[in-house]
């Protein structure tokens, strides 16, 4: 599988929770490489520009009132098959139905409070990251353990 970059935020309930270093450890431990991280209050043209394949929809206008409320974390992580790995450790949308050991399953009860956003294909993850970060904040580095976690093919 490929590498793949893909855009996480924590919402302003999982900020103000306290959970933002349990969140990050969790995308670290897994193996998965932060390559661009920072602390902002997301305007609200980029809150449009970010959901806006739901505009329209009944939760569309509380959603971005909720997520232009107070500080969100961005996060870029990078990785083999990151988009969908990282949906996987986040949990479905609804915590009524996401499995106890996700993020959103162990975290929250709300299905718009809850916790974590994440990119959904390789064409949303790269129209998100161009929102939330100039390519000057997106980095490339090696993690010391990358010859252990992945099988090498020569
Ligand atoms: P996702 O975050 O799992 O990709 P989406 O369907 O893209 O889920 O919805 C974006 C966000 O909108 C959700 O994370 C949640 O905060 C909110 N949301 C989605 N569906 C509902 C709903 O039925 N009621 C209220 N809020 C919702
Ligand atoms: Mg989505």
């Amino acid at each position: 599988m490929e590498q793949e970059k893909t855009l996480v935020l924590i919402k302003p309930d999982g900020v103000q929770r306290g959970l933002i270093g349990e969140i990050i450890g969790r995308f670290e431990r897994k193996g998965l490489k932060l390559v661009g991280l920072k602390l902002l209050q997301l305007p609200c043209h980029k809150a449009e520009e970010l959901y806006f394949p739901h505009q329209g929809k009944a939760f569309y206008s509380y959603l971005i009132q909720f997520m232009t409320s107070t500080p969100i974390v961005a996060i870029a992580l990078q990785g083999r098959n990151a988009i969908e790995l990282v949906r996987l450790l986040n949990g479905a949308t609804d915590p009524a139905e996401s499995e106890p050991g996700s993020i959103r399953g162990d975290f929250s009860i709300d299905v718009t409070h809850n916790i974590v956003h994440a990119s959904d294909s390789p064409k949303n993850a790269q129209r998100e990251l161009e929102v939330l970060f100039d390519s000057s904040e997106l980095f490339e580095y090696q993690r010391i353990e990358e010859p252990i976690l992945h099988r090498l093919t020569t």
